[in-house]
């Protein structure tokens, strides 16, 4: 099982991005923490030296699996539903800018918040056409790159659009691209699924990418998750990828990720 942790290259309001702040002291401690990959939160690739960042990443052994991209809506308010078409154009353009990046790492993009929420005003179905419209036209950029493009069914008190697997099987009917799949994230699947295990297997070769948090958001571990069973039905499904760590910093980042890393490599579950 390849494991790797949340790390924020810029100052977050988001809690459960395990590790902010300097990024050459936090890569140094994930890779000694033994993770082999860090997902990078990254609100614009503008604000960040690419360059020094691959190098970094590179002399420490970690790979990256996925990038985050949420924080564009949660520091600047960008999505691809806004009422004004000014910001869901930015918002488009502003995953495009992701793709080199992407790239660059052989990473998944995780389409997060940035979806954003059915804004009061705005009819639901309008909000839903202007998302795949947005999902259409960033996995036809995507997709010459050979970048794959993930949307997390995010839990209903964080948005009104695309709360469970479900939704989001449906959404990847309408958008119509190999390139186009699923993010799941126990902590919210725990709100929404009735099943974790259930939504997994349903999600199936759709599932790009996999977020591990336990029941209260602390590390896993910490809660009352089966982990054991979640992550058997994971990997049942033919899943390659990462598990990736987006927990809470509690009682502190480097606690959180070590205690993380000791559970599951314990449970002694294996990729197939
Ligand atoms: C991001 O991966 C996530 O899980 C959301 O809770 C962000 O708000
Ligand atoms: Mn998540």
């Amino acid at each position: 099982m390849k494991l790797s942790i949340v790390l924020s290259t810029q100052p977050a309001q988001f809690q459960a991005a395990t590790f902010k702040g300097d990024l050459e002291t936090n890569l140094a401690r994930i890779a000694a923490l033994g993770y082999d990959g860090v997902e990078l939160a990254i609100r614009d690739p503008k604000l960040v030296d690419l360059d020094e960042l691959e190098r970094l990443t590179r002399s420490c052994g970690l790979s990256v699996p996925a990038i985050g991209t949420g924080q564009a809506w949660g520091e600047e308010g960008l999505s691809f539903t806004d009422p004004d078409p000014q910001v869901r154009r930015a918002a488009i353009e502003r995953i495009k800018s992701h793709i080199p990046v992407a790239a660059r790492f052989g990473a998944v993009i995780i389409i997060g918040l940035i979806r954003g929420i059915v804004k009061p005003g705005v009819d639901p179905a309008q909000a839903m056409g202007w998302l795949v419209e947005a999902l259409c036209e960033c996995s036809a950029a995507a997709q010459p790159y050979g970048i794959r493009l993930a949307l997390e069914p995010i839990n209903r008190y964080e948005t009104t659009l695309i709360n469970t697997v479900p939704q989001g099987l449906e959404l990847i009917e309408r958008v119509e691209a190999d390139n186009f799949g699923l993010l799941l994230d126990t902590f919210h699947m725990n709100i929404e699924e009735p099943s974790i295990e259930a939504s997994i297997r349903a999600c199936g070769e759709r599932l790009f990418h996999f977020h591990v948090a336990d029941s209260n958001r602390w590390y896993p571990g910490a809660g009352h998750f089966d982990f054991k069973s979640i992550l058997n039905a994971l990997f049942a499904t033919g899943y390659q990828g990462y598990v990736s760590g987006e927990f809470m910093p509690k009682p502190d980042a480097e606690t959180s990720a070590r205690q993380s890393i000791a559970y599951l490599r314990q449970l002694k579950v294996y990729c197939l």
